[in-house]
């Protein structure tokens, strides 16, 4: 692959991104990079160079990305993405914690509301972002971008705001990207379509698309959203979930075909992001006095298939 100098035309010079949790979408931001050849680099367990091929719209790109441990940096992180599933957020930062800059940028991109529980250092940069970009991996080197969605991003603590929309020039320029100055709502919107959707497909064991055949799930997201729709209006969080089923439906239309990250991680033996999601949801419930009895047995009956799903050969 050939490198340029990692100059803009603007003359800045482009910043070095570091990436936590290189899953499909840690690695299509690589590639993205990688592609303006912008310094990126993933962190890993250990240091290698890993050639990424990178599939959209029928092209196949292949991108030269190093992977570095981070007892092995020499210089401190400025700039790093993470896109660790939502429960390993807070073990992924205390990994580079020691690296990281004192007002380094952070991006935290992924399910859940993980990000607005991170204690960080005043002056560090913290954002969120929520994305319906669909990706999936043939293999760890292989990525194919299936959806082309928006992502929207947005600051989380105050030195952030001082950046502002200028965060946007810094992120991959071929992903559509949206600044947002109320990225909590946003967060909030994905939890809500996640909290009646994620779960129910690893209930009934099947794509996205098929919740809509199945009565019994058509019944579950209707009193899923309901519960939702008391907290956040609880938490006076808009109008736009009184609408939360209409969404769901057409969540499940345009995403017909997708095996929900849910689902694949029960099918991996790995841990779900339900306490995340339903789980957050309830914890808030609590707070406000509001019991949520589906919402609840959902988080219930996943823990139960996490565990059994630990426990197969
Ligand atoms: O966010 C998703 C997920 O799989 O986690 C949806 C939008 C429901 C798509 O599957």
């Amino acid at each position: 692959m050939k490198t340029k100098p990692n100059v803009s035309c603007t003359g800045h010079k482009s910043p070095h991104w570091y990436i936590l949790g290189p899953g499909s979408i840690g690695c299509l931001w690589a590639s993205y990079w990688a592609q303006n050849n912008d310094p990126v680099s993933l962190i890993g367990r250990q240091a290698h160079a890993a050639t990424l091929k990178l599939s959209v719209d029928n092209t196949t790109q292949t991108f030269n990305i190093e992977t570095t441990s981070a007892e092995q940096l020499s210089t401190p992180i400025k700039y790093l993405l993470i896109t660790t599933k939502a429960q390993h957020t807070r073990e992924a930062l205390n990994s580079v914690q020691r690296r990281l800059d004192d007002d380094a940028v952070i991006v935290v991109l992924q399910n859940g509301m993980a990000a607005t529980e991170l204690s960080l250092h005043p002056q560090q940069k913290l954002f969120a972002a929520t994305t319906t970009d669909g990706a999936y991996r043939v293999n760890p080197r292989y990525i194919v971008h299936a959806g082309k969605g928006l992502t929207h991003i947005g600051p989380l603590s105050t030195s952030a705001q001082q950046l502002n929309h200028n965060i946007i020039k810094l992120l991959p320029t071929a992903l559509h990207i949206d600044y947002s100055d109320d990225i909590s709502l946003r967060l909030w919107q994905k939890l809500a379509v996640n909290c009646a959707i994620n779960g129910l497909t690893v209930l009934h064991q099947c794509r996205n698309g098929e919740l809509l055949t199945l009565p019994e799930a058509r019944q579950s997201i209707t009193d899923l959203c309901r519960e939702v729709i008391a907290v956040t209006q609880a938490l006076q969080l808009g109008e736009w979930f009184l609408q939360l089923e209409d969404e769901v439906h057409n969540v499940l239309k345009l995403t017909a075909n997708n095996i929900n990250s849910m689902l694949q991680d029960i099918r991996q033996g790995h841990s779900t992001e339900i306490d995340h999601i339903n789980g957050y949801l309830c914890r808030q419930a609590e707070q406000l006095g509001i019991t949520l009895p589906h919402n609840q047995a959902l988080v219930r009956a996943i823990q139960q298939a996490e565990a059994t799903a630990s426990v197969l050969p």
